[in-house]
This record gives structure tokens, C-alpha cells and sequence, in this order.
């Protein structure tokens, strides 16, 4: 593993999994990222993923620099060849090779722009970094991805200890439209398990076939959930209208009476969740959210972990 930026980046899902339900037990092992530093890129908001990934170093023995670059930071110019006479004041180039000097592995949130279908699905942002970096890049959540949160979410269900589970992936309303990262991403690891994966949404609201190959997809969100193990909720933008919002249908929002069409299922949302949008207090108060949330502390570890064995490997071996 070079960088973590999707489920590509793992050989195999399930051992990845177990190892962060055994780093759980027993977290704190400081020797092996001590004297080693993190840094924490972000161009987007973040409570969960910021705290857990300085957590998941701590319990490592690492040091944290954190910047939310597009408020403390210069502003940053992507293009390659740009004459930055304009807004822009610093290449992405100079600036990942210069926080490649000063840390040891990097993670990084960019969010998809919505706007640019092309650039968001390219990962713009994000390939930049891994061009110039110098040192393992995390992805913190990208234009289209958000693996950190796909593996908490992966040890949150194996927890539960159900064998073949059911998960029925959910659309939800939302006032504004929202990435179709954290959706991709759930997909495309439950889909490295052995779930029975069904996904549903209102028409209009497929997301790119990349990401749906081999997923049952029920336009009928009562069927779909029907004997679920798993609710998965989440809103996206639309994939086709790129960036659009098309609906926000209330009857879309999970209530406790949907859940009772479930096998004793158990919510899960990645968080933020608007309350009595995407879900019901009731339901989300039930629910596996804040294991979820817990979870993300032995994701970002297991990952750190492993890219410090690596390099401790290659430091061996010189
Ligand atoms: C992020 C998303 O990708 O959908 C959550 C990722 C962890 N959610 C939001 O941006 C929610 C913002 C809002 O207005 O509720």
C-alpha cells in the first residue's frame, strides 16, 4: 500500500477488518510512530474525521500538524502551466512538495466541487497531491471517495457479528446537495463482503455504474428495506444532472416505521445527519452512529500503522 485512497489500495478487505477489531483491544502502542508526524490537510469542514485521524496517530506514538489550508493557507492554483498573475498564490507543486519535508505520511480532504462532473470523477485535487507528494497520501475523503469512513463503517457491521447480513443502502432528503463520495465508497467495499447488498433511490438519482456493478437496486424503498440487517442512509447529489438536487421527498426520510420492516435492522449514517431530514430522532438515537464514529479512530489506525510498518521495512532495509 503506497497511498489509502480506495478499497484498491487493500489486498484483502476482510483480514484489513479483523486487524482493526484486534488494534482495537488493545490501541495504545506508541513505538512505532514515534518521531514520525502526520499532517492533516483540509479543504473542507470536518469534526469527525479531523479528531479520529489525531486520535489514531496519538494512540501510535505519531506527532499531528493540522492546516485547514483554504482558511490559513494560500490560495492554491491546480492548473499545470498556470500563469498566476490572478487570485491564486501558491502551487499545488511547490506546496506538497514543501509539506513533504516536514511530515511523513499526509492526509488530505478535498470534496467534490459539484459543478464538473470530469474533474470531481478524475479526483483532480487529490491526484495532484499524490503527483507531487513524496510521502504516503490518506485520503481524508475526496471528490468521490471516502474510504476511511467505508472501513469504520465495514468493522461497525462486523461487529455486529451477523453472518451474510442483509444492508439496504438508502437515498434520504437533504436541503442542499451532498457528495456521492460517502455512497461510492460504502458500495464499493460492502461489496468486497459477503452482504447481500440493495441499493435504493428515487429515479433520477443513479449514481455512476462504476460503483453500482453487481448491486440489486429497488426504486421502492419499502421493499428494499424489508428484512434488512443494515439500514445505510445517506443523501447525494444527482450523478447524471451532475451536482443537481431533484428531489427532497419527506417520504424518503427513515422513520421508526420503516425500520420495523426490518430484521431487527440497526441505522447507520455516517454523520453529520440532519435530524428529522434523513432520519427521525428516534431512529437515529437507536442506532450504530456513534459506533460508527468510534470506528473511525481504528480505521485511520490500522492504515497508519500499516504505512509506518512500510516504512519502517524500507528503513531497514537501506
Ligand atoms: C458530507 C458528505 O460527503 O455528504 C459528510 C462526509 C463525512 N456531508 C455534508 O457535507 C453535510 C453538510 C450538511 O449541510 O449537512
Amino acid at each position: 500500500m503506497k497511498n489509502f485512497t480506495s478499497v484498491s489500495d487493500i489486498n484483502d478487505v476482510e483480514s484489513l477488518v479483523n486487524e482493526a477489531i484486534a488494534l482495537k483491544k488493545d490501541p495504545v502502542n506508541l513505538s512505532i510512530g514515534s518521531g514520525k508526524t502526520l499532517g492533516l490537510l483540509f479543504f473542507n469542514p470536518s469534526l469527525r474525521t479531523r479528531l479520529s485521524s489525531q486520535k489514531a496517530a496519538y494512540n501510535l506514538g505519531m506527532n499531528v500538524m493540522t492546516l485547514n489550508i483554504d482558511e490559513d493557507g494560500w490560495k492554491i492554483e491546480f492548473e499545470d502551466g498556470a500563469v498566476m498573475d490572478q487570485g491564486s498564490q501558491e502551487h499545488i507543486k511547490d506546496a506538497v512538495q514543501v509539506i513533504s519535508q516536514y511530515c511523513d505520511i499526509l492526509g488530505v480532504r478535498t470534496f467534490a466541487g459539484l459543478k464538473n462532473r470530469k474533474d470531481d470523477y478524475q479526483e483532480k485535487v487529490l491526484s495532484s497531491f499524490i503527483a507531487h507528494a513524496t510521502i504516503p497520501v490518506i485520503s481524508l475523503e475526496s471528490a468521490t471517495l471516502h474510504p476511511l469512513q467505508s472501513l469504520a463503517d465495514l468493522i461497525t457491521i462486523k461487529e455486529q457479528g451477523i453472518v451474510w447480513p442483509k444492508v439496504a443502502v438508502s437515498w434520504a432528503p437533504h436541503p442542499r446537495p451532498l457528495p456521492q463520495a460517502v455512497v461510492n465508497s460504502f458500495l464499493e467495499w460492502i461489496m468486497k463482503t459477503d452482504a447481500e447488498v440493495v441499493l435504493t433511490h428515487p429515479h433520477r438519482y443513479e449514481l455512476s455504474e462504476k460503483f453500482t456493478r453487481g448491486v440489486t437496486i429497488n426504486y421502492n424503498q419499502e421493499e428494499a428495506l424489508a428484512g434488512a440487517d443494515f439500514v445505510y442512509a445517506k443523501n447525494w447529489s444527482a450523478y447524471e444532472s451532475y451536482g443537481q438536487k431533484i428531489s427532497e421527498d419527506p417520504a424518503w426520510t427513515i422513520t421508526m416505521d420503516k425500520m420495523k420492516l426490518t430484521n431487527h435492522g440497526r441505522f447507520m449514517h455516517c454523520l453529520p445527519v440532519r435530524r428529522n431530514v434523513i432520519a427521525t430522532d428516534e431512529v437515529i438515537d437507536n442506532s450504530l452512529v456513534i459506533k460508527q464514529a468510534e470506528n473511525r479512530i481504528y480505521a485511520a489506525q490500522i492504515v497508519l500503522k500499516k504505512l509506518l510498518e512500510l516504512q519502517h521495512e524500507v528503513a531497514a532495509s537501506h
